[in-house]
């Protein structure tokens, strides 16, 4: 899953126009280097971020996802029932949901009533107090029980099983120990019985092993290394900024996984 991200970076770069023709040019990059998907989100969830109206967060997407409609599926990453709605209806076939429709409940009975996909995060509070809910006795354990209970949210707003995919949420709600924790026993999440997502790219928690802050090109090499465990402990779907960066490990790991599960 490649990563297009239809956020302006600065105020001066020349508006939404701007940015949504370079999402777009974004997304066509990732498909033609071999993205299976793409997640296309207008609203940054990164700890701290501030929140985007509804109505700028839709005309951020919209085009993008107008635009980029083709053969291979767009999810569409929001945690809102309306942006989700509007995307499906734009032509989205996934809604990516780091919240799993804890924020905002509607979107489940959004996915079920299109017929679509959803992708349920794991998440406690909400991006801008996630910090703070990052406790817990048996994080493993936890994040597949509260898993379990959006599955089970989802079930019953009409979503079919088959169109239910989990993420553990690296980075949301947990501290970089934590992430680690989830990404070295992702296998605990089979049990739910839904293909795994996972999300790594990037993200802070990298740096913690090395026990300083990695430079952009060492978070790319830690973000290969951390896709493979995820591939080798079970995940379906990495989603990742860089797909030309990251196939060659992730072809690598598939193929590995493949060969460890004929021999079983
Ligand atoms: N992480 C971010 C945003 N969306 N979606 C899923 N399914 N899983 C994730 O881990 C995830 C996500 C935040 O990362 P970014 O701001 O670097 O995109």
């Amino acid at each position: 899953m490649g990563v297009v991200n239809a956020t302006p970076d600065s105020f001066s770069d020349g508006g939404l126009a701007a940015t949504s023709e370079a999402a777009i040019a974004r997304g066509a990059l990732l498909l033609a280097q071999g993205a299976d998907l793409v997640d296309v989100g207008g609203e940054s969830t990164r700890p701290g971020a501030t929140p985007v109206p509804e109505a700028e967060e839709l005309a951020r997407v919209l085009p993008v996802v107008r635009a980029l409609k083709g053969p291979r599926p767009i999810s569409i990453d929001t945690y809102k029932a309306r942006v989700a709605d509007e995307a499906l209806a734009a032509g989205a076939g996934i809604v990516n949901d780091v919240s799993g429709g804890l924020l905002d409940p509607e979107i489940l009975a959004v996915a079920a009533r299109r017929g679509a996909t959803i992708i349920l995060g794991h998440i406690r509070g909400t991006p801008a107090t996630m910090r703070d809910e990052a406790r817990y006795g048996d994080v493993v354990g936890e994040v597949r029980d509260e898993l379990g209970a959006r599955i089970a949210a989802a079930r019953t707003a009409g979503v079919a099983a088959d169109r239910i995919w989990i993420d553990p949420g690296l980075g949301f709600a947990k501290t970089a120990a934590q992430s680690l924790l989830v990404l070295a026993n992702l296998d605990a999440l089979r049990a739910l019985g839904c293909p795994i997502v996972v999300g790594a790219s990037r993200k802070s928690f990298l740096s913690a092993a090395s026990g300083r802050e990695l430079s952009v090109d060492a978070r790319e090499e830690a973000t290969a290394a951390a896709n493979a465990l995820a591939i080798a402990r079970g995940a379906d779907v990495v989603r990742v900024h860089d797909v030309a960066a990251q196939l060659p490990a992730i072809r690598l790991a598939e193929a590995a996984r493949a060969g460890s599960d004929r021999r079983t």
